[in-house]
């Protein structure tokens, strides 16, 4: 299964490509979440990531989170693949759950890519390693997936007999291909979204709801 930013927004997490609040409503994600803006201005990305970090840093796993941590215990097999950065999975008890998008807790260096323990009050952190800028621990646009969460999650669409895309505006590549992988080795495919998704046409079923009220009603049918 995907999921995206639409299970987390039950848990007070605004999704990706809604208005974003307050100072940073007038700025587009598309436009900050790039390696360009990073190097154009790095003191702005990390205000932005820092505001993003205390508000999922307050958020909470909600019953859409935990609903599927069960579920693993329900099914022969389960792999959840995010494209959510805010860790919330893991707290509700999810394993192995690969980060298609990193995690917006960590920090590397953007030159050696590494995980770093840096100052997290400098306005721009620096690797105490080569001196370098320090960046969030995420995928931006133009940046490549971390191949071992690419493999494993392409391998696993590719064995699936079930595959549920869940939040998601599927208009992510190459993540959004993952259904299409799935449904093209034979799985059956389901969309979880209260709103119908560019892809809706391929979905064998569409559960027209919410992530928080679907995801255990289908734990507690099983
Ligand atoms: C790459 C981390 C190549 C940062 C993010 C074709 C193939 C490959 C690439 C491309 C391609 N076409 C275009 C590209 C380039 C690009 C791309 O996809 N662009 C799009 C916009 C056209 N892709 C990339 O750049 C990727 N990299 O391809 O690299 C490469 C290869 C080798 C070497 C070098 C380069 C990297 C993309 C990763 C970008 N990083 N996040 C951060 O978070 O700051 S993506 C970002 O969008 C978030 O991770 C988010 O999760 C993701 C997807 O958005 P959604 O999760 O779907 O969120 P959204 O707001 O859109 O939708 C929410 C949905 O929830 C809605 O549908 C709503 O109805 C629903 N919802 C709301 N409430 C609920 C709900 N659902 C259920 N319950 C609710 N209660």
């Amino acid at each position: 299964m995907l999921t995206g930013a639409g299970i987390s927004a039950e848990s007070g997490v605004p999704t990706f490509r809604e208005a974003q609040s307050g100072l940073w409503s007038k700025y587009d994600p598309m436009e900050l979440a790039t390696p360009d803006a990073f190097l154009r201005d790095p003191e702005l990305v990390w205000r932005w990531y820092r505001w993003r970090r205390e508000l999922v840093a307050e958020a909470n796993p909600n019953p859409g989170h935990v609903a599927l941590a069960e579920l693993a215990s329900l099914v022969p097999r389960l792999t959840l693949v995010t494209q959510n950065v805010d860790s919330l999975h893991q707290r509700a008890g999810s394993k192995d759950v690969i980060e298609f998008h990193g995690n917006i807790f960590e920090d590397r260096c953007f030159v050696e890519g590494c995980v770093v323990d840096c100052d997290a009050e400098a306005s721009v952190p620096v690797c105490p390693g080569c001196g370098s800028k320090v960046r969030p621990g995420v995928v931006w646009f133009g940046e490549a997936i971390p191949e071992h969460a690419l493999n494993q999650s392409f391998a696993a669409a590719q064995e699936c007999d079930m595959f549920l895309s869940i939040g998601t505006s599927s208009l992510v590549y190459p993540a959004a291909g993952l259904a299409e992988v799935a449904k093209d080795a034979g799985a059956s495919v389901a969309e979880i979204n209260p709103n119908p998704t560019g892809l809706a046409s391929m979905f064998d079923y569409a559960i027209a709801d919410k992530a928080g009220s679907a995801l255990p009603a289908i734990v507690e049918a099983l």
